[in-house]
C-alpha cells in the first residue's frame, strides 16, 4: 500500500470534514491531530483486523503480556513512522499551511505507568508488532494517568492527570467483548452430581470489565497486534443495585487512577482489586478465544503464553486455574499442567520494599475461591516439595507464611519461567533473593537483559542522527539493529565526527530553547549536558550527582577565576507522593539549583536545570541532547535501568557503577569508553556483611567532603532547613544506607575524567561514536526474539539474524 501526498490530502480532509464540518484551517490544533489520528486509524483498520482474522484462521500462538503499566508515549508519529508514511504525512501537512510539530505535540502523552517498568512494556508491544509476533498488551485503562508534576517554591506538588479531557483518538471501546468480574461474597463448594466440586458463589459484587483496545502497528510489516486495556463498569442490569454516588464510586475506584509507587509497593485494598479486575478479565478473554477454535484442552499451551510483567498480575495463576477447574470442569493436575506451561515470570527488582504480599485476610475477603486456590496449590507445593528438599527450605518457598501471600512465590511456583533483566540481576536472583528456588527450580531461571525500541528512541527522537546514520551505513539497520556496528568504522572520520558533534549541539539548542521558555534559564549550548533522568529513590542516588554539584560549587566561590569546564546539569524524576525523603532531596536540588543558577560568580561554568513532570515526551527532548548519562545507584540495586541504553543509543557517555545493564554497556563499548566509579556489588556485600562501614569515618577522613555535608545544615542554601538537616541525618546519623559517601571521591575522580576528556573534543565524540555503533544489541527487538524463542516459544514473521540470539547474554 502507498500513500501519495495528493491523495492523503484528500482523504486527511474528508476524514476532518466528517468530524468537525468545519474547514480544517480553522480548527484547534487538537483538532487536527484528532483528525490525523483518526485517518491514521481507518487507514491501519484493514491491516488491524486481517491480522487479527490471519491469527484466528492460521491458529498461531499467541503472547499476552500482562502488565499493570503501559507507557507508551506520544502515538502520532511513531504510527506513521511504523506505517512507513510519516514523510508523505508530514509534507502533505506543510502543503496543506499546517504545523505538524504543532499537531504533533498537542497529543497528550498518556501516563499509564510509573516508569522503566511500564516503559519496558511498551518498547515491547512495539517490538512484538514490528517483529510479526502474534502478541497483545492486557491491562488498565486508568482514568487518570501518574499524576503531573509542579514545583511550588521548589517542592514537589502533585496534580491529577486527566489525560482522557479531549478523548483519545487510538482506543477502540469494545462493549461486546466485555466480561464480568466477582469480588467478595461467600463460596463453597458443591457435589455436582457427576463427582465434581463445583463451586457455589453468594453475595458477590460483580463488574463489568470493558476492553478498550488499541492497534499496536508494527514496523513497514502490515501487523497491527493488540492492545487492551480494561475499565470498570456498572454491569447494566445491576443498576439497580447501586443506588447512592458512594456505592457507583466503589465501581468506578477500580480503574481510577495509577498507583504512584515505583519500586515500592503499599498493601492498599484497592490495588488487589485493581490486579484481580484486569488480570481476570484478561484470562477470561483468553479463555473464550481459546475456546473459539474448539481445540482440545491440551493444546493450550501450545497456543497461548501469558507473560506476567512483575507479580502484579500473579493472579493470573489461581485465576486460570479457578477458570479450568471450576468452569470448565477440569481435574487439578490437567489445568495445573496447563496452567505452569502456559505462565511465565519476570521480575523487576530485589528492593524487599517492592515485594508484594497480600493479608490472607483480604485475599479472603476480597478473592474468597481464589484463596482456597492459592490455598490449594501452596498446600500441593509443600506436599511435593519436603520429602525432597526438607522441611526448612520448603517452608521458605511457601506462598503462604506470617500470614501473608507471597506473591513472587506464587508467580515462581506456578509458571515455567523466570527471568531477571539484566545479567548482574538474574545472577543476584538465583545467588541470594530467590536461591531456594533456584535450588528447586534450577531450569526455571533465566536472563532476558532488557531493551529499548530504535524506532523511538533514535528514528523519532533523534531524526538528524537517524539521517547520518542512514547516509553512512545504510538502512538495514532498521530492521536488524545489530547492523549499527558498521557505524564503528567510521570512529576516526573527521566529516563523520564533525556531522555528529553537529548533530548533538542542535539537540542541545533545542533543549536550551525549551527550558529558556519553560524557565526563563539561559544555557549555553557548548557546555557539557550532565543528565540524570529516572524515578527519584534513594538507591539511583541522585544525592550523589547533588553532592558532587555542591563540591564543584565551593570550588568555585573559593576561586572565581578557576577555569572549569562548564556543564549544565539536567535532571528529571518524580517522586512517590508517599515518599517523604525522596521530595527532600526534590527540594534540596531545586535549592541548590536556585542558589548556583542566580550567583553571578558562577555565570556560565554551571547551571541546573530540573525538569518538571519527566516522563517519555521529555525524555525524546532531553536524551538526544545529553554528553553524559549519570546511572550511579548503589551497585546491587537497579535491576537493569533503561535510560541508561537510550543515551548510550543517543550517544551520550556512560557515568556509571557496575550496575544492571551498565555493566552490558562496559562490555560492548569497553572501558575505555565509560566512566566506571564506586563500590562493586561484590564490594558492598562485603561491607554489609562486615557491619563495619562508618560514614562519619569516611567523613572525617576527606576535608572536602566535609566541607560539602557542612553546607547541608549550616544555612549556606537557603530554605532547605529541615530537608538539609534530614539529609544529613540520613548519611551521617543513619550511617548513609547506600553509601553516598563511600563512593563520593571516586564519583568525583570520574567527573574530573570526563571533564579532562570533554577538553579533546575529537576524542570525546569518537568515544560517542563508538557508544552509538555498539548499542544495537539492546534493541528491544533481541530482547524480544529472545523471550519468544526461549520462553514463549512462537514465532514471528520478521525473526532473523537468529544467530544473534545466543549472544550476550
Ligand atoms: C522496576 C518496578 C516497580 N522494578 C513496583 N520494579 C511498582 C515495582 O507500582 N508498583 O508497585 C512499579 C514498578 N519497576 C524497574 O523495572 C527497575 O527498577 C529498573 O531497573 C528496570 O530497568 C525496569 C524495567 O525492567
Amino acid at each position: 500500500m502507498t500513500l501519495t501526498t495528493t491523495e492523503f490530502k484528500t482523504e486527511f480532509t474528508k476524514v476532518f470534514e466528517a468530524l468537525y464540518a468545519s474547514n480544517i484551517k480553522d480548527a484547534s490544533s487538537v483538532q487536527q491531530y484528532n483528525a490525523l489520528g483518526n485517518f491514521i486509524k481507518v487507514y491501519s483498520s484493514e491491516n488491524w483486523n486481517q491480522t487479527n482474522q490471519l491469527y484466528l484462521d492460521n491458529q498461531v500462538k499467541q503472547v499476552y503480556y500482562f502488565s499493570m503499566e503501559f507507557l507508551p508515549g506520544r502515538m502520532l508519529k511513531s504510527n506513521l513512522l511504523n506505517l512507513g508514511i510519516l514523510d508523505t504525512v508530514r509534507t502533505g501537512i506543510k502543503e496543506m499551511g499546517l504545523d505538524f510539530e504543532e499537531i504533533v505535540g498537542s497529543e497528550v502523552d498518556p501516563a499509564l505507568g510509573n516508569g522503566g517498568l511500564g516503559r519496558l512494556a511498551s518498547c515491547f508491544m512495539d517490538s512484538i508488532a514490528s517483529l510479526g509476533i502474534p502478541g497483545n498488551g492486557n491491562g488498565i485503562r486508568y482514568r487518570y494517568g501518574l499524576f503531573q508534576q509542579k514545583f511550588v517554591d521548589g517542592y514537589q506538588v502533585e496534580l491529577p492527570e486527566n489525560w482522557l479531557r479531549n478523548g483519545n483518538v487510538w482506543e477502540v471501546r469494545k462493549e461486546n467483548k466485555a466480561v464480568t468480574v466477582r469480588f467478595g461474597g461467600e463460596v463453597y463448594l458443591k457435589e455436582d452430581g457427576k463427582n465434581k466440586l463445583r463451586p457455589i458463589y453468594s453475595n458477590t459484587q460483580n463488574i463489568l470489565a470493558v476492553p478498550y483496545d488499541t492497534g499496536m502497528i508494527g514496523y513497514e510489516n502490515d501487523v497491527v497486534n493488540n492492545l487492551r486495556l480494561w475499565s470498570a463498569e456498572i454491569p447494566v442490569e445491576e443498576e439497580i443495585n447501586y443506588k447512592t454516588v458512594a456505592d457507583r464510586e466503589v465501581v468506578n475506584q477500580i480503574t481510577e487512577v495509577l498507583y504512584p509507587d515505583d519500586s515500592n509497593y503499599e498493601g492498599q485494598l484497592l490495588r488487589l482489586r485493581q490486579e484481580y479486575f484486569f488480570t481476570s478479565a484478561g484470562i477470561q478473554s483468553i479463555v473464550r478465544f481459546f475456546k473459539k477454535q474448539q481445540l482440545p484442552w491440551s493444546e493450550f499451551s501450545n497456543k497461548i503464553a501469558i507473560h506476567v510483567n512483575d507479580t502484579h498480575p500473579a493472579l493470573c495463576v489461581p485465576e486460570l486455574m479457578r477458570i479450568l477447574l471450576d468452569e470448565e470442569g477440569l481435574g487439578w493436575e490437567q489445568a495445573w499442567n496447563i496452567t505452569k506451561r502456559s505462565i511465565s515470570y519476570t521480575n523487576h527488582t530485589i528492593m524487599q520494599e517492592a515485594m508484594e504480599k497480600w493479608p490472607v485476610q483480604m485475599v479472603q475477603e476480597l478473592l474468597p475461591r481464589i484463596y482456597q486456590i492459592i490455598e490449594a496449590i501452596n498446600q500441593r507445593h509443600i506436599d511435593k516439595k519436603v520429602p525432597l528438599y526438607g522441611e526448612e527450605l520448603t517452608y521458605r518457598t511457601t506462598i503462604i507464611s506470617d500470614g501473608y501471600i507471597k506473591m513472587a512465590n506464587l508467580a515462581i511456583i506456578g509458571s515455567h519461567s523466570v527471568n531477571g533483566v539484566a545479567q548482574l540481576h538474574t545472577d543476584i536472583l538465583k545467588e541470594e533473593t530467590l536461591r531456594d528456588f533456584y535450588e528447586m527450580y534450577p531450569s526455571k531461571f533465566n536472563n532476558k537483559t532488557n531493551g529499548i525500541t530504535q524506532r523511538r528512541w533514535l528514528h523519532l527522537a533523534n531524526e538528524k542522527l537517524t539521517h547520518l546514520i542512514d547516509e553512512k551505513i545504510g538502512k538495514e539497520w532498521k530492521t536488524n539493529p545489530a547492523e549499527l556496528r558498521q557505524f564503528k568504522a567510521y570512529s576516526k572520520d573527521k566529516d563523520t565526527l564533525s556531522c555528529l558533534a553537529d548533530i548533538k549541539l542542535e539537540n542541545k539548542q533545542r533543549f536550551a530553547a525549551y527550558a529558556k521558555e519553560k524557565y526563563a534559564i539561559e544555557l549555553d549550548p557548548t557546555a557539557l549536558f550532565d543528565v540524570q533522568i529516572k524515578r527519584l529513590h534513594a538507591y539511583k542516588r541522585q544525592l550523589l550527582n547533588a553532592l558532587h554539584i555542591l563540591d564543584r560549587y565551593l570550588k568555585i566561590k573559593d576561586d572565581p577565576s578557576l577555569e572549569l569546564q562548564p556543564r549544565v546539569f539536567i535532571f528529571g524524576a518524580k517522586a512517590a507522593p508517599s515518599y517523604i525523603y525522596a521530595k527532600q532531596i526534590i527540594k534540596f536540588i531545586n535549592a541548590l539549583a536556585h542558589l548556583i543558577n542566580n550567583d553571578p560568580d558562577v555565570g556560565d561554568k554551571m547551571k541546573i536545570v530540573f525538569v518538571e513532570n519527566y516522563g517519555v515526551s521529555l525524555a525524546e527532548l532531553i536524551i538526544p541532547a545529553a554528553d553524559i548519562s549519570e546511572q550511579i545507584s548503589l551497585a546491587g540495586k537497579e535491576a537493569s535501568g533503561t535510560s541508561n541504553m537510550k543515551l548510550m543509543l543517543n550517544g551520550a557517555l556512560t557515568l556509571a557503577t557496575l550496575d544492571g545493564a551498565n555493566i552490558e554497556i562496559k562490555d560492548l563499548v569497553g572501558e575505555e569508553n565509560i566512566f566506571l566509579f564506586g563500590l562493586t556489588n561484590e564490594e558492598v556485600n562485603q561491607l554489609n556483611r562486615e557491619g563495619t562501614y562508618s560514614a562519619k569515618r569516611v567523613l572525617d577522613e576527606n576535608e572536602r567532603l566535609n566541607r560539602v555535608l557542612e553546607c547541608l545544615i549550616n544555612g549556606m542554601i537557603p530554605d532547605i532547613e529541615e530537608e538539609g538537616r534530614v539529609i544529613y541525618d540520613s548519611l551521617i546519623r543513619y550511617n548513609d544506607e547506600y553509601y553516598v559517601l563511600k563512593d563520593f571521591e571516586s564519583f568525583v575522580a570520574a567527573q574530573e575524567r570526563a571533564d579532562k576528556l570533554y577538553q579533546d573534543k575529537e576524542a570525546w565524540n569518537q568515544k560517542a561514536l563508538i557508544n552509538i555503533a555498539s548499542s544495537g544489541p539492546f534493541s528491544a527487538d533481541f530482547t524480544i526474539m529472545r523471550y519468544a524463542d526461549e520462553i514463549w516459544n512462537v514465532k514471528g514473521k520478521a525473526i532473523k539474524n537468529r544467530s544473534f540470539l545466543k549472544g550476550n547474554q
